[in-house]
This record gives C-alpha cells, sequence and structure tokens, in this order.
C-alpha cells in the first residue's frame, strides 16, 4: 500500500511500513514538520519511489462525435479573438486534477473554425503540430508561409514561430491540436507573445514555401546545412504518410522487413536536418493494422495520445478496453500496457513525450513476455 499523498503528515502514515511507534512526541513532531513546511520521506516512499512508474494520469477515451459537437456549439456561442485567441477544447485527463492536460505532458484539443472566421497571430515557446481527421478549408500561416490542412495531413508550429489560422472555406473545420503546454507548465518554461492584429499573408497556396524547400523525398537543399531542433517541414501530406504505409504492408505480404510486427505497419514523422523527432519534445507517429490484428502489449516510459484516423477497432489501456472509431482519441498513461485491435483495417496517429525521456536516457520499452 502507498502513503497518502497528501500532507500534512498524521499517524495515519502509520499502515506503510517502516514506520515508528505511534506516541504524543510523534505527534509533535510531525506537527513540527508541518509548522516549517518539511514532509519526510518515510510517509512518502512508496508513492514517489514504486518499483516501476505508477502515474496519477489515467487510461481514457473521448469520443470524437461527442467533441465536434460540443465544438460546433462553442461556434455558435464563442467568439474567436485577441485574448482567448482559439476556440480550442482540452482533452482532461480525470488523473490529472481537473486541468486541461491530457496527460502530464501533453494537451490535446479540438480546435474549431466557423466559415471565413480567423485566429488570431501569436506565437509561444510550447511546441505545437495539427492533425487533420476530417475537412479542409483552413489555412495556417506559420511565420507568414501559408500551410493548407487537409485530412490526412499532420503540420508543425514548432515553438517561437509566429502562427494564426484563417478558415477560406464555407464550411466550418475542426482539427486535433497537439502542444507539450503541461511540460512547459509544470516547469515553469513558457512565454507568450501577442503578433500583429492581421495575418499578413491571406494567399490560399496548394503548397507551402517550407514544403517546396524541404518536402521532396530524400532530398535536402544545400544552402541549408544546420541542423534545427524542430523540422523545416511544415506539413507532412497525408498522400506520402499512406503510400508509406501501404508500402510497408505490401512488402510484408511479399516476405520482406520493414513492419513493426505482423499486420501492423508504423512510420515516424522526422526532423529531415537530424533524422530525429519532429520537435524536441513531441514525436509522431502513424500506425496502420490489418483487418483483425492485434498488437503486442506494450509498455513505454512517457505518455501518449492516440487518434483513429479510419477504420474500427479497440484500444485496451491495462484493465480498460474501448471500441474505437474514426476520429476517437486515447490518453495511454506512462507505463500503462496498451493493447490494439483492429476490427477492420485501422489507421491510428500517434503523439508522445518519448524525445523527452530519450534525451534524459531515462527511456524504457517493455513488450508483454519480455523481461525488460
Ligand atoms: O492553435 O495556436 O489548442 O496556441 C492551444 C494553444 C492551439 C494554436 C491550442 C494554441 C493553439
Ligand atoms: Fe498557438
Amino acid at each position: 500500500m502507498s502513503a497518502t499523498t497528501s500532507s500534512p503528515v498524521t499517524l495515519q502514515t502509520l499502515d506503510v511500513p517502516g514506520q515508528p511507534t505511534p506516541t504524543p512526541e510523534l505527534e509533535d513532531l510531525y506537527r513540527g514538520f508541518e509548522r516549517e513546511l518539511l514532509i519526510p520521506l518515510w510517509t512518502e516512499i512508496g508513492d514517489l519511489m514504486p518499483a516501476d512508474p505508477r502515474p496519477t494520469a489515467t487510461g481514457h477515451r473521448w469520443r470524437w462525435a461527442a467533441l465536434v459537437e460540443l465544438a460546433r456549439r462553442s461556434g455558435e456561442l464563442v467568439p474567436v479573438g485577441r485574448g482567448g485567441e482559439r476556440r480550442a477544447i482540452a482533452l482532461a485527463n480525470p488523473g490529472l486534477g481537473g486541468r486541461p492536460f491530457a496527460t502530464p505532458t501533453l494537451w490535446a484539443a479540438i480546435q474549431y473554425l466557423n466559415p471565413r472566421e480567423d485566429a488570431p497571430v501569436h506565437r509561444h515557446t510550447q511546441h505545437a503540430f495539427r492533425f487533420v481527421v476530417e475537412g479542409e478549408g483552413v489555412w495556417t500561416v506559420v511565420d507568414d508561409d501559408p500551410v493548407a490542412m487537409r485530412r490526412g495531413d499532420f503540420l508543425l508550429t514548432p515553438g517561437w514561430c509566429f502562427h494564426g489560422h484563417h478558415n477560406q472555406a464555407d464550411t466550418p473545420m475542426a482539427w486535433l491540436d497537439g502542444l507539450d503546454i503541461p511540460f512547459a507548465h509544470y516547469t515553469g518554461s513558457t512565454f507568450f507573445e501577442f503578433g500583429p492584429d492581421e495575418i499578413a499573408d491571406r494567399s490560399s497556396p496548394a503548397r507551402s514555401r517550407s514544403e517546396r524547400l524541404w518536402s521532396h523525398p530524400g532530398l535536402r537543399p544545400v544552402a541549408q546545412p544546420e541542423p534545427r531542433p524542430s523540422s523545416p517541414i511544415a506539413a507532412y501530406r497525408w498522400e506520402h504518410t499512406d503510400a508509406a504505409l501501404a508500402d510497408q504492408l505490401a512488402l510484408e505480404e511479399e516476405g520482406h522487413p520493414g513492419v513493426v510486427e505482423p499486420g501492423h505497419a508504423a512510420v515516424r514523422f522526422t526532423n529531415p536536418t537530424t533524422g530525429g523527432d519532429v520537435m524536441p519534445t513531441i514525436r509522431a507517429e502513424m500506425h496502420r493494422l490489418r483487418p483483425g490484428a492485434r498488437t503486442t502489449t506494450r509498455r513505454e516510459v512517457g505518455s501518449a495520445v492516440w487518434q483513429v484516423f479510419d477504420g474500427r477497432g479497440r484500444v485496451q489501456v491495462g484493465e480498460r478496453e474501448w471500441p474505437v472509431e474514426r476520429g476517437d482519441l486515447v490518453a495511454v498513461p506512462s507505463w500503462a500496457p496498451l493493447t490494439l485491435t483492429a476490427d477492420t483495417g485501422l489507421d491510428l496517429f500517434r503523439f508522445s513525450d518519448t524525445p523527452i525521456f530519450e534525451r534524459l536516457h531515462a527511456d524504457r520499452v517493455r513488450l508483454e513476455g519480455a523481461s525488460t
């Protein structure tokens, strides 16, 4: 049994092993700790130093249909503009004390723009991306480069880039935002600035300047030799992601390597200047399961959020399993055993905070049946 997590310490912590005999003197000692804002390790150790991770965040599933409906009603009632900045509605993990945090490090939100509506230009140190599960018509303008958003696209807004969004269409659009807001919040590392009042470049090109410079497979501009902490690719287009996954599964059928495991293809979005993750705090991947495929149960240090892009299946996190369909989101806490089952062909987008733990040499993975 782990110790209580709440201070002050009391004699009720006695059911924790290794506790002293309760006496009036001990009670007095504990009141002294309380007065001086001190907490001894011996009452907290079970909670703070468990044998393996015991995150307070829990596994949870959010239904896209419910999110979209609430976002649509927000679109009727809540304007977008300076101050509030975005009509973004965040997933709040039930284990994280009512904060708008999907996991201890990751923010995940549905953002919604009405037809012809703008979200104002700003910048912040938090790293951000967009993933589009349905719709089109919005351009996100990142450092004055307009970037089209369409179904299946994965778009980057690395920290401290100015960005605003505008909907050029006569239909509303909703998408997924992912950021490292909770990580930046807990570590006291956030800076924020308003940008110009108007989005300068309101053009709507099919391809951004960033893509024209950086999105040619296996090629990089010779004049840009420096590694960058975040990927310079503003948008990873669905046609490329889809083709990579389809080819992986086709190669498997032909008897060649490449898939994660039988019936499970996956690709990671990378920074072409380093070959590493797209941003310093966020890893992003796309997974494809054949109909009927089931993944090996896997634990990983660090937390993740998954979104179903297409198909139907089940996501099991620890003891709980949820049916999922297009757009549904699941938060996966650190070290929680995760198993995916595909009822139809199943495409899933995943983002995680793994780069943080890799950088700290605190990353670990355990597959079911393996020892570490
Ligand atoms: O689109 O710039 O969901 O700054 C949270 C913070 C979206 C954005 C969010 C943001 C944005
Ligand atoms: Fe932003």
